[in-house]
């Protein structure tokens, strides 16, 4: 199996989590895109994600896999003994909720802000972005005051269980982690008072496979070069 991502980015780190947690590391050759230069939205990438989005999952039969949730689905399910994406019913749709709020409320909300109220991924990225507009920036910040919502919402969830869709970790706490790393990244700060997210937080990345891809795994360098 192949993948095409990026390392240090939100969502390749997603699924480099959930090959740490299935062990299925060894099985997978990374291709490396060049998002600030734009080669994700170049005609032969396109042709293997329209969406012109990372990470990409290229099966050894040719089928491609793009949405890091349906790659995390068949990378979990390979075995026959899901760990990440749930077992019965209830679970599976807890699971895929919570993991729904985390993309929609916090993870595209940090993006929002990341790309329009910041340089982003920088010059040859911005063909492929949103035009300027009067109030390009002022809607970034409304996503960057969406995303602090979201992580007072994930506060008080980890408040009153240890992971974010209930007993066990999952899918949905390795899309909350990820994305707060990308918040960090962009400049965005877990509220001093969301102790309980703050805790989970560093609990999450104590856990044996997000600590043995963290350190430089979760520093977006690429980002930093731009100083975001
Ligand atoms: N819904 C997609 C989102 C993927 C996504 O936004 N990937 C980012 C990297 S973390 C990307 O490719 N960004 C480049 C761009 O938007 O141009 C998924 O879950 O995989």
């Amino acid at each position: 199996m192949k993948i095409y991502d990026r390392s240090g980015f939100p969502n390749p780190s997603r699924v480099r989590i959930v090959l740490a947690e299935k062990g299925l590391d060894d099985q997978i050759e990374f291709v490396s895109v060049d998002l600030i230069g734009a080669e994700h939205k170049q005609a032969p990438f396109l042709a293997m994600n329209p969406a012109g989005k990372i990470p990409v999952l290229e099966l050894d039969d040719g089928t491609l896999i793009s949405e890091t949730t349906a790659i995390t689905e068949y990378l979990d399910n390979l075995d026959g003994r899901p760990v990440l994406t749930g077992t019965t019913p209830r679970e599976k749709a807890v699971i895929h909720m919570m993991q729904n709020r985390a993309e929609a409320e916090l993870m595209s909300a940090v993006d929002g802000y990341f790309h329009f109220a910041t340089p982003g991924l920088g010059s040859a990225m911005q063909p492929y972005v949103a035009p300027e507009w009067a109030g390009r920036k002022e809607w970034g910040e409304r996503q960057r005051d969406k995303a602090i919502r979201a992580m007072i919402y994930f506060d008080g969830v980890v408040k009153n269980q240890p992971f974010i869709a209930g007993e066990a970790f999952s899918m949905a706490d390795i899309t909350v982690f990820a994305a707060l790393n990308f918040a960090e990244a962009a400049g965005i700060a877990i509220p001093g008072d969301c102790a309980s997210l703050i805790e989970w937080r560093s609990r999450i990345s104590n856990l044996p496979s997000v600590k043995n891809r963290s350190g430089k795994e979760f520093l977006p360098e690429d980002l930093k070069r731009f100083g975001v």
